[in-house]
């Protein structure tokens, strides 16, 4: 499997963005190729069993969906150099990092980008001209539906309301100051070498955090570390890479995790009440902060059952290793409080040749 990989995503998506700081530094070529709409959004529902960006096509000719399970398909086909730390638990603490990424900080990247309009007019007249450039509509019309799109999925109609509009912000601003502090002393999140959670990480950041204008420049004034570490990351190959891999968790990731116990595995029981009730919007309290109308993910109960799963693969040592540190840090009690998990037969088994669930339950065919 010499050729290049073909992409197909967006290159200011953030899921596009975050494969391709995986293939980057993992030394893998591809292709990158824009998504065009219709015609493209049919075949991959087709596919793949629901629409979703990015999509890879191999050079056998199959295709694959889903970021985190196609970055552990590569893992294992292609185990050197190794993006997955060796060590058991700092692996396990990078999953629970990525996936905090991938679906916690989805939210505040979707905010800054749609709600305030510098950010709006931005992505929307870049979006309409990648992606329906051959639909024979006005301009204006485009952009605008790409922004009532993008906000009735997943801003104001996914909870984001003007009373809690400073909540959301504010686990941008928390992040950036501990990210700051981070990159002010080592290059990636856990230690001398970029590892999975540096990759999760670069999904919000890359294409979204450092390039849409609000975000940008609160990081420029306010987290120059972290705009050096996106840059680093893009400028990296593994390859080139000297460094040992590291052996332990270090102790400032204890704040994220904070962040990860305090707000995202709330937010994941309270989706898995509403999953469990058939509710497909609910309101939910994290922390300060009240939701109103967030929309149910059946992809994020999979979330947390995967997130359960990865703990209990752990060797016994790391285990209690693992137990020790998530309780330190308000995320033991918090990963097991839903009893069941209100998964469908078979949900997501096919991944990342076939996905039963979109992230936000929109459009689903199950
Ligand atoms: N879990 C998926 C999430 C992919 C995803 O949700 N991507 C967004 C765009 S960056 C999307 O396609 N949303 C579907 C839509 O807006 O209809 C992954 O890791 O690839």
């Amino acid at each position: 499997m010499t050729a290049p990989l073909d992409l197909y995503g967006s290159n200011i998506s953030y899921f596009t963005g975050k494969l391709e700081n995986y293939f980057r530094i993992k030394g893998i070529e591809y292709r990158l190729h824009a998504m065009r709409f219709p015609g493209d959004g049919k075949r991959i529902q087709r596919e793949l069993g629901v629409f979703q960006m990015p999509v890879l096509q191999l050079p056998d000719g199959r295709w694959m969906t889903d970021t985190t399970k196609i970055i552990q398909w590569f893992e294992a086909e292609r185990p050197a150099p190794a993006v997955i730390p060796a060590d058991p638990l700092v692996a396990f603490i990078s999953f629970l990092l990525e996936d905090y990424a991938d679906e916690w900080l989805w939210r505040p990247a979707m905010h800054y980008r749609w709600h305030y309009p510098e950010g709006a007019h931005f992505a929307s007249r870049h979006l309409a001209a990648e992606h329906f450039a051959s639909v024979p509509l006005p301009g204006a019309l485009k952009r605008a539906f790409m922004r009532h799109r993008q906000r009735s999925g997943y801003t104001t109609g996914d909870g984001i309301t003007a009373a809690n509009i400073d909540g959301v912000e504010a686990i941008f601003l928390r992040l950036l100051g501990q990210l700051q502090a981070i990159f002010e002393q080592r290059p990636f999140l856990m230690g001398a070498r970029p590892g999975l959670a540096d990759i999760g990480f670069s999904g919000p950041f890359f294409r979204h955090f450092a390039l849409d204008p609000v975000p940008l420049e609160i990081i420029r004034q306010h987290a120059p570390a972290v705009l050096e570490w996106v840059a680093r990351l893009w400028n990296t190959r593994l390859a080139d890479c000297t460094t040992e891999a590291p052996h332990s968790v270090p102790d400032d990731i204890g704040l994220l995790l904070e962040e990860v116990g305090s707000s995202y595995l709330p937010y994941l029981n309270a989706n898995v009440a509403a999953v469990a009730a058939g509710q497909q919007q609910f309101d939910v309290q994290v922390g300060n902060v009240a939701y109103r109308g967030a929309r149910y993910s059946r992809y994020r109960v999979w979330c947390l059952a995967e997130l359960r799963r990865q703990f209990e693969a752990l060797p016994p040592a790391a285990g209690l290793e693992a137990r020790a540190l998530l309780e330190r840090h308000g995320c033991w009690a918090p990963l097991w409080q839903q009893e069941e998990l209100p998964l469908l037969p078979g949900q997501e088994e096919g991944l990342p040749f076939r996905a039963s669930t979109k992230m936000v339950g929109t459009n689903e065919r199950v």
